[in-house]
């Protein structure tokens, strides 16, 4: 068996998934997503200029050895854009595997550990009365875990994933702003967010009861001491977890938290490898991992941090921000519905109906848990006809700065 041919496609509603279709001899073809949020084109040249030229006349079959020719074989390793890339050639080729094998793909990971995966949607508010409101409208459509942003009172402008006004936060998408490359720039204070925040936590746990499962992202913004401060003082309202506390570049920072607070953390949505995580993981300083299929090298590479993970008791949380296709989406899916250590997954629906359009699958959203599909492979399809009204848009994240201009973690 051999791959043929391969196609790179990059556009969607709202959104530049970079899609790959990887094609064969046998008719047999996998789909992969190597959607890098906001430097889109940089995968999609990889893949076309140094990785699809490589794939034709290797036997699709071979997605381990596929992986390390990819991998050791570029020599300069690791990184966003060529895990990216990986990862989308990686998902292809299990999709591929499945088809072959007429199995849904979590069955060649080991079958079913459960039926559905607990999924958690992100409320923002403005304000904190704002942020009550989303919160109660997921409640209402039977979501058992939430994650929480709202505006600081007093911050100069909006934090992160908020909106500048009151209820424009459903269906929003705060993260990309499509208008070019050049970025929003937000202004960040600490001290407000350090002295606000513990306390709308607080308010948000005694209006909801104790059994909402509560999130927060920090999103970087806080030096290790601080995020220590902060993990220990919202210790009380017994979160699910928070997230990324602090940047993690430096892992040994992490062990501060770890002394002064219980409060569960999740990190890892920038991490592409299990190199960036190993340590944190083995000295047990996290809770949860939060990588990708799509930045951190497909599953065959996601599968290998989950198992090093539940050696650790540290479950998973793979990231799920609307930039994920719903390609990626089901790779996690399969990833969820066989991983031992499966903790929560972050679902986010945005632009439902044309997303469906353009990636029909089976796989289901009900009451806050996500069934996975039984169609063979990934069990998503992607229709051509309907990629062909999409193009690529620039976007960029916000950029943050402090008030007196000194530049910031987004
Ligand atoms: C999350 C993340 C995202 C990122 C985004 C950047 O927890 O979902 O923090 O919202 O900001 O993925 O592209
Ligand atoms: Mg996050």
């Amino acid at each position: 068996m051999k791959i043929t041919g391969a196609k790179v496609f990059v556009g969607g509603p709202g959104k530049n998934y970079v899609t790959l279709k990887i094609l064969t001899d046998q008719g047999v073809y996998g789909l992969g997503d190597a959607t890098l949020n906001n430097r889109e084109t940089l995968p999609a040249a990889y893949l076309r200029d140094y990785i699809i030229p490589n794939l034709i006349g290797m036997d699709p079959r071979n997605s381990e050895d596929i992986w390390q020719f990819l991998y050791r074989g570029a020599y300069f390793r690791r990184g966003p854009v060529a895990m990216a890339a990986f990862g989308a050639v990686d998902m292809a080729l299990w999709d591929i595997k499945g088809k072959l094998a007429g199995l849904p793909v979590y069955q060649l990971l080991g079958g079913k550990s459960r039926e559905g995966a607990m999924v958690y949607a992100h409320a923002t508010g403005s304000d904190l009365a704002d942020l009550m409101d989303s919160i109660a409208h997921y409640v209402a459509q039977g979501y058992k875990a939430v994650r929480v942003q709202c505006g600081i009172p007093g911050m100069p402008s909006a934090s992160y994933a908020v909106p500048e006004r009151k209820g424009e936060g459903e269906g929003k998408n705060y993260i990309t702003d499509y208008a070019g490359i050049r970025p929003k720039i937000e202004t960040w204070d600490t001290g407000r967010y350090m002295r606000y925040m513990p306390g709308a936590l607080m308010e948000i746990r005694d209006h909801f009861g104790p059994d909402l499962h509560i999130l927060h992202d920090v999103h970087h913004r806080l030096l290790p001491r601080e995020a220590a401060e902060f993990a220990k003082a919202v210790e009380p309202v017994g979160l699910y977890w928070l997230e990324d506390p602090t940047p993690a570049e430096d892992q040994e920072a992490l062990r501060l938290i770890r002394q002064h607070s219980t409060t569960p953390i999740a990190i890892g949505e920038v991490f592409n490898s299990i190199w960036e995580c190993n340590k944190l993981i083995e000295n047990e300083l996290i809770d949860f991992i939060r990588v990708a299929v799509t930045y951190a090298g497909g599953i065959t590479h996601a599968r290998r941090i989950v198992d090093l993970a539940a050696l650790h008791h540290v479950r998973t949380g793979f990231h799920g921000a609307p930039s994920h296709s719903p390609i990626s989406m089901a790779a996690q899916a399969h990833l969820n519905a066989w991983a031992p250590n499966f903790g929560i997954q972050e679902y986010l629906v945005l632009g439902t109906p044309q997303c469906d359009a353009l990636f029909p699958s089976e796989h289901r959203l009900a009451s806050g848990m996500m069934h996975v599909s039984d169609a063979p492979g990934l069990g998503v399809d992607f229709v051509e006809r309907e990629a062909a009204r999409y193009d690529y848009t620039p976007g960029s994240h916000p950029v943050v700065r402090l008030e007196d201009g000194t530049l910031w973690n987004y």
